[in-house]
C-alpha cells in the first residue's frame, strides 16, 4: 500500500508493478537464473566450439557434476531414483530431462557420446556394445524388407556377413562392389538402395574410397551414405565433414586405444535421425555400459598423439617391408606406390596405423613370419598402443568364405600388422628377425 506514495502521476506499469510485487520478484529472478546459465553453460559451450581438435580430444563431453571432478564418474547403476511418480510420469514423457535407465541414458555414456560426437563433427552419438551392434543397430534403423544395400567389397568380415545372412532373411538385399571405382558404385545402383555402406580404408585390402564422390552418388539416388571410420578415428579423417550422413565405429580399436574394451558407436548429423537411431537402439538393446564408457572417454585424450604416432611408425615400417627382398608387395596409404595414394593424401590427415602386406612364398612364408614375430603381438583386433598382426584369411575375414576373399584381393599370403606405439627400431627389429625365418 505505502509504495503507492510515490506513484508520481499513476502510471499504468507502475501501476501493475506495485499491486503485483511478488509476480514481479519471480520474473526479475527468474531472468537472473537465466542469465545466469547462458553465462555458466552456455559460454563454455560457445567456447568450446572454437576449440582446436587437440583441445577437444582433451575437454569434449566433460559436463558438470557433483564435488567438480575432473573427469566423468562412472555411474555404475542399471537405474535411477524418482523424486516421486509426478517426476517418473514426466521423464517418460520426455517433459524433463534426466536419467531413468541405463539401457536408455546414463551421464558417463552420454559424456563420452557427447565427446565422439564433437571430434567427428556430428550432433549427437549413440555408445554400443561393439563395433558390430553399431552397424546392426544403423542397418536395423535405416532399411526395411525390400531395401538395397551397396557395401564396400572391402570390410571388416562380420560386416558383409551381417547382410548375407541375417539381415537378407528379413528381405533386406545387397551388392558388393569396390568402392574406389565409382562406377561400380553407379552400375549396381537401384531404386530400392536406401544405404551405401563405405569402411575406407577398407579392412584388410586399404581400400580407399573417395567419400565426397560416392555422397554425392547417395544423395542423388536419395540414399543414405554410412561410412564406417574405425581405421582412421576422426583424428585423421572426418566423413560428416565429407557430406557422409551417419560414421560408425569398432570403438574397440583406435578410439579406445589400448585393447581393454569392445565397444561402437553411431554418430549422426541431426536430431531427427538421433531420435530415430536412439528408439531403434533401445529396443535391439545393444548399448554400451558406463565403465567402458568410462575406458573409451579417457582413451579419447590421447587420441590425436596416438594416431600421429601410428602414423610415424607405420610409415617407417612401410617402407622397410617394400625394400625387403623377402616381400612381394605393401600397401599403406602413405606409400607412393599404394593405388589410391592420391585419394589418400586429399582424405586423410596422416595414413594411419594399419599395413598389409604378402611375403614371397605366399601361406606358408607368412605363418612362418608371424610364428616369429616377439615384440609384435599374434592377435586379430587393431588399433591399440600394442603392435598387433595377423592373417585375415584364416582369422578376421575366414567368416566371408574363400571365393568372396578371392574377389576382395585378401589373398592367403595377406598378412596385416596394427602398427603401435613402441619404439619403431625395436619393431623394425623385431620383424626383420622374423624375416630372416622365412
Ligand atoms: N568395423 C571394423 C572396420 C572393424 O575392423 C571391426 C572389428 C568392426 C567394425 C567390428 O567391431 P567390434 O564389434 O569387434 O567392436 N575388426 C576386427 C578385426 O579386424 N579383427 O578382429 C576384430
Amino acid at each position: 500500500m505505502h509504495l503507492k506514495k510515490w506513484q508520481p502521476n499513476g502510471s499504468p506499469l507502475l501501476k501493475i508493478v506495485c499491486s503485483k510485487p511478488l509476480e514481479l520478484a519471480t520474473f526479475l529472478l527468474n531472468l537472473i537464473f537465466t542469465y545466469y546459465l547462458i553465462y555458466r553453460y552456455g559460454a563454455k559451450m560457445s567456447h568450446n566450439k572454437k576449440l582446436d581438435f587437440d583441445s577437444e580430444c582433451v575437454h569434449a563431453g566433460m559436463g558438470e557434476y557433483e564435488f567438480g571432478p575432473v573427469v566423468p564418474p562412472i555411474y555404475q547403476t542399471s537405474t535411477f531414483k524418482f523424486e516421486s511418480v509426478k517426476q517418473g510420469i514426466s521423464l517418460f514423457k520426455g517433459e524433463e530431462k534426466g536419467y531413468i535407465y541405463t539401457r536408455l541414458s546414463n551421464p558417463t555414456i552420454e559424456a563420452m557420446e557427447n565427446a565422439v560426437a564433437i571430434l567427428e563433427g556430428g550432433h549427437k552419438a549413440l555408445g554400443c556394445g561393439s563395433g558390430i551392434a553399431a552397424i546392426y543397430t544403423t542397418f536395423i534403423a535405416l532399411l526395411k524388407a525390400g531395401d538395397h544395400v551397396i557395401c564396400s567389397k572391402s570390410v571388416y568380415g562380420p560386416t558383409s556377413t551381417l547382410l548375407a545372412t541375417l539381415l537378407s532373411k528379413f528381405g533386406i538385399t545387397h551388392t558388393l562392389v569396390n568402392s574406389s571405382d565409382l562406377e561400380q558404385v553407379k552400375d549396381v545402383l537401384k531404386p530400392e538402395t536406401k544405404v551405401i555402406f563405405i569402411e575406407t580404408p577398407g579392412n584388410p585390402t586399404l581400400d580407399v574410397t573417395d567419400l565426397k564422390a560416392v555422397a554425392e552418388i547417395a544423395h542423388n539416388n536419395n540414399a543414405v551414405l554410412v561410412v564406417d571410420n574405425t581405421f582412421m578415428s576422426p583424428a585423421l579423417q572426418q566423413p560428416l565433414k565429407l557430406d557422409a550422413d551417419i560414421v560408425v565405429h569398432s570403438m574397440t580399436k583406435f578410439l579406445n586405444g589400448h585393447a581393454d574394451v569392445v565397444a561402437g558407436i553411431i554418430i549422426v548429423k541431426d536430431e531427427e535421425t538421433y531420435l530415430s537411431f536412439r528408439k531403434t537402439l533401445n529396443l535391439v538393446g545393444g548399448v554400451i555400459d558406463p565403465f567402458n564408457s568410462f575406458l573409451v572417454h579417457r582413451g579419447l585424450k590421447t587420441l590425436k598423439l596416438r594416431m600421429l604416432c601410428h602414423s610415424e611408425n607405420a610409415m617407417k615400417i612401410a617402407e622397410f617391408l617394400e625394400n625387403h627382398p623377402k616381400v612381394d608387395w605393401v600397401r599403406y596409404p602413405g606409400l607412393k606406390s599404394f593405388p589410391y595414394y592420391k585419394i589418400a593424401q586429399k582424405q586423410h590427415k596422416a595414413p594411419g596405423g594399419m599395413i598389409s602386406f604378402e611375403l614371397k612364398g605366399g601361406h606358408d612364408a607368412a605363418e612362418t613370419f608371424m610364428n616369429s614375430v616377439n615384440l609384435c603381438t599374434l592377435a586379430v583386433s587393431l588399433g591399440g598402443v600394442e603392435t598387433l598382426i595377423q592373417h585375415p584369411a584364416s582369422m578376421s575375414h575366414y567368416s566371408i568364405g574363400k571365393e568372396t576373399r578371392e574377389a576382395t584381393g585378401i589373398t592367403d599370403g595377406l598378412v596385416r600388422l596394427s602398427v603401435g606405439i613402441e619404439n619403431v627400431d625395436d619393431l623394425i627389429g623385431d620383424l626383420e628377425r622374423a624375416l630372416e625365418k622365412v
